[in-house]
């Protein structure tokens, strides 16, 4: 087991890893940029050092930094979080040059998983339905209408380095192909510094429900069930909940245990998620692959009572899985409103000074933060200040639940999305489960209309 785990990340994820590790008898050491000197993660870790100015470029996306870190503090692991160096195959790949257990997967894994065409190839190859369209990045003009005609329109063009939405392009017919993916190709180049696009049929009313996965490397795999993560806002996911309306017992077996087959076909280990798109049929279709922890873990935390953070650590260190799939029990309904700061009406960032602070606690109820009263959010770094959770014997009680807990939350002095998701609960639609990938956009703007997804 090891003795000393560097962590590098900030906020919330980092005193999520910093709890598992105590529990575990495990020291920690904390990195922080010097935006970060009064950050709680600073404060709860046994070690910190400073790495770096406050920009993520200069600190906490700084490998050499990093891994300086983590050589003169005599770690045996690095935990990534999320964002941040997580799902970069490289710093995979320094951290066990430099003979440092990198809390993942392996760089083989990221490296896969981060090209979404081949991630899609190599899924459908073992076994997953994936929607229509080009078996890898389009290399022509010539062979993108030709897929196009094939698939038929509408389509979607995606950026091979892209994942979570970043770069995408609708098309509803021939004409508008050509300059799209022009365009998609010239913003995929700027963003991520490869041009490659890949196209796929477009679902209108689309789920966005994700599989999650525990694995150790001895190729036992495990689900843990589904998330519904429909309710996003510029491909910010905003509420999860699991389990899926739509879900039955049959229906999670069936796509879980082809989840876990393909797990294992490509030899995956740690935690990881396997994002589909759900049609009105309740078709799944293959999306994406990510290999980190996420933000909306929790949700599955309190459904399974799995402690996955735990277990990530347990199977970087070498354990076996120490469950079978029958193990796993399902319990209740649970919903993650993630508060960010950030002003309601605009949605851009609110950073400043928290100047009241209240968390509301109570049965069911979980907060995942790194905030307290008179801390002072910085602006470098994304606006997630709270995940509130809660848990409930059905989605009523949970939605009930919630409402309260949004009741009883006060933060002033900067502005945050609680009003926000209190609207959103409060949707006849929400209510009944009736959500899909247009939610937001038809809130606030009711009239059917052409769909619009920005870069
Ligand atoms: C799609 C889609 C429709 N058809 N792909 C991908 C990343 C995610 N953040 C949004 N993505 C979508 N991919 C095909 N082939 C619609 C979306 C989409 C979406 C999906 C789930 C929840 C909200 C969404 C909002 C806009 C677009």
């Amino acid at each position: 087991m090891f003795k000393k785990i560097l962590v590098a990340n900030r906020g919330e994820i980092a005193l999520r890893i910093i709890c598992a590790c105590k529990e575990l008898g495990i020291r920690t050491v904390a990195v922080f940029s010097e935006a970060d000197r009064y950050a709680l993660h600073v404060r709860f870790a046994d070690d910190a050092i400073c790495i770096g100015p406050p920009k993520s470029a200069d600190s906490y996306l700084n490998i050499p930094s990093v891994i300086a870190a983590a050589e003169v503090s005599n770690v045996d692991a690095i935990h990534p979080g999320y964002g941040f160096l997580s799902e970069s195959p490289y710093f995979c790949e320094v951290c066990e040059a430099s003979r440092i257990r990198f809390i993942g997967p392996s760089s083989e894994a990221i490296r896969l998983m981060g090209d979404k065409a081949r991630a899609r190839s190599e899924m459908k190859r073992f076994g997953l339905p994936v929607l229509p369209g080009s078996s890898d990045s389009v290399q022509s003009e010539k062979e993108a209408l030709s897929t196009a005609d094939a698939i038929g329109y509408p389509v979607i063009i995606k950026a091979v380095a892209g994942g979570g939405g970043r770069g995408m392009r609708v098309v509803h017919d021939r004409t508008e192909l050509i300059n799209a993916l022009k365009t998609a190709q010239a913003e995929a180049a700027g963003a991520f510094g490869v041009p490659h696009c890949y196209i796929e049929k477009y679902i209108e009313h689309a789920r966005h429900i994700e599989f999650q996965v525990l694995a150790d490397e001895y190729g036992n795999v495990i689900h843990l069930g589904e998330r519904e993560c429909s309710i996003q806002r510029r491909h910010q996911k905003l509420i999860e909940e699991s389990p899926s309306v739509i879900m039955t017992e049959e229906l999670r077996n069936r796509v879980g245990s082809r989840v876990v087959r393909a797990m294992q076909e490509v030899g995956y280990s740690s935690v990881g998620t396997i994002e589909f798109l759900v049609d009105e049929k309740h078709q799944f279709y293959f999306m994406e692959m990510n290999t980190r922890i996420q933000v909306e873990h929790p949700v599955t935390e309190l459904v399974t009572g799995i402690d996955l953070i735990r277990d990530q650590i347990l199977m970087a260190a070498g354990d076996r899985l120490p469950y079978r799939q029958d193990d796993i029990r399902f319990r209740g309904h649970a919903i993650e409103c993630r508060i960010n700061a950030e002003d309601p009406v605009t949605c851009r960032p609110s950073p400043g000074k928290i100047t009241t602070w209240h968390a509301p606690g109570g049965p069911g109820v979980r907060i995942d933060t790194a905030a307290y009263a008179e801390y002072i959010i910085p602006p470098y770094y994304d606006s997630l200040i709270a995940k509130l959770v809660v848990q409930g014997a059905d989605r009523t009680e949970a939605i009930h639940r919630m409402e309260r807990a949004l009741d009883m939350f006060v933060i002033e002095g900067v502005r945050t999305s609680i009003p926000l998701h209190r609207q959103i609960l409060a949707q006849p639609d929400f209510r009944r489960g009736e959500i899909y990938t247009r939610f937001l956009e038809d809130l606030s703007n009711p009239q059917p209309r052409a769909i619009q997804v920005a870069g």
